[in-house]
């Protein structure tokens, strides 16, 4: 689930790419209108004595992964994983971030084209939510389908620290236009816990040898790899799991055959 950096980066151009279109086109006032209408709108939402549609509790728990197997974790809101988001595409919501740990924290909307202010990346400029602080965030989700919330901190080579804790959950926007046919919804969240270092590996280090080599990849690759020894960094750790992890959110639903044309 970690964006990598480059393919987030490129993301971001290409959606700074469309919004510098919208603005040059012929309809480029009534883009700016809305704007200024949705910045109205996201003050209104954020004042405090209104209640959020969500809160989202950032908090160290025991969680019971397995009978009588208890990790500890940090979470949202004491569960893993966090509680399921329902959104609907294109109407505001309303989400406050609460902080009860010492580390100050960022929750990144994985998938969602959500301005800066509110992505969740630090190192894109958004607000960290400071140590036993809160932030409170308006915006509008989409595009709609399944998406994902969890932390954006940098774990480095800190293994309580990040994703190798608890800190995801699942999101559903809700389409617009044609919801689709089901009779069932299903979140499954899988994730593995309790990482630990290993050296040598774990599985075979050939199972990924292709036919054909890249031969530009292999070239970067092996650069990297003689660059990071030369900087006196160890050779070869990786990280492997204790415990694996699933759990679904699910819940039946009548199909409305007369709305599903
Ligand atoms: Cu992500």
């Amino acid at each position: 689930m970690k964006d990598s950096w480059k393919s987030r980066r490129q993301f971001l151009r290409a959606a700074g790419l469309t919004a510098g279109t919208v603005l040059l086109s012929p309809k480029g006032s009534l883009a700016q209108m809305a704007a200024a209408m949705h910045q109205r709108e996201s003050k209104a939402a954020l004042n405090e004595s209104s209640s959020a549609d969500y809160t989202l509790r950032i908090q160290e728990s025991a969680v019971e992964i397995a009978p009588k197997r208890i990790i500890s974790l940090t979470t949202y809101n004491g569960q893993f994983p966090g509680p399921l988001l329902r959104f609907k595409e294109g109407q505001q919501v309303t989400v406050e971030l609460d902080n009860d740990t010492d580390t100050p924290e960022q929750l990144h909307w994985h998938g969602q084209r959500v301005s800066t202010d509110v992505d969740g990346a630090g190192e894109e400029g958004t607000p960290f939510i400071p140590a036993h602080g809160k932030r409170r965030i308006a915006f509008t989700p989409g595009p709609s389908g399944l998406r994902f919330y969890h932390t954006h901190n940098r774990a480095g080579a800190n293994l309580y620290a990040g994703q190798y804790g608890g800190e995801v959950g699942p999101v559903f926007i809700e389409p617009k236009h044609e919801p689709g046919r089901y009779d069932r919804e299903v979140f499954l969240v899988l994730k593995e816990f309790e990482p630990t270092f290993s050296r040598g590996g774990d599985m075979p280090q050939d199972f990924l040898t292709p036919a054909t080599r890249n031969k530009e990849l292999e070239e970067a690759g092996e650069a990297a790899m003689r660059a990071s020894l030369a900087k006196g960094m160890p050779h070869g750790y990786e990280v492997g799991y204790g415990a694996f992890y699933q759990r679904a959110h699910a819940r039946a639903r009548r199909t409305d055959s007369r709305k599903a044309g």
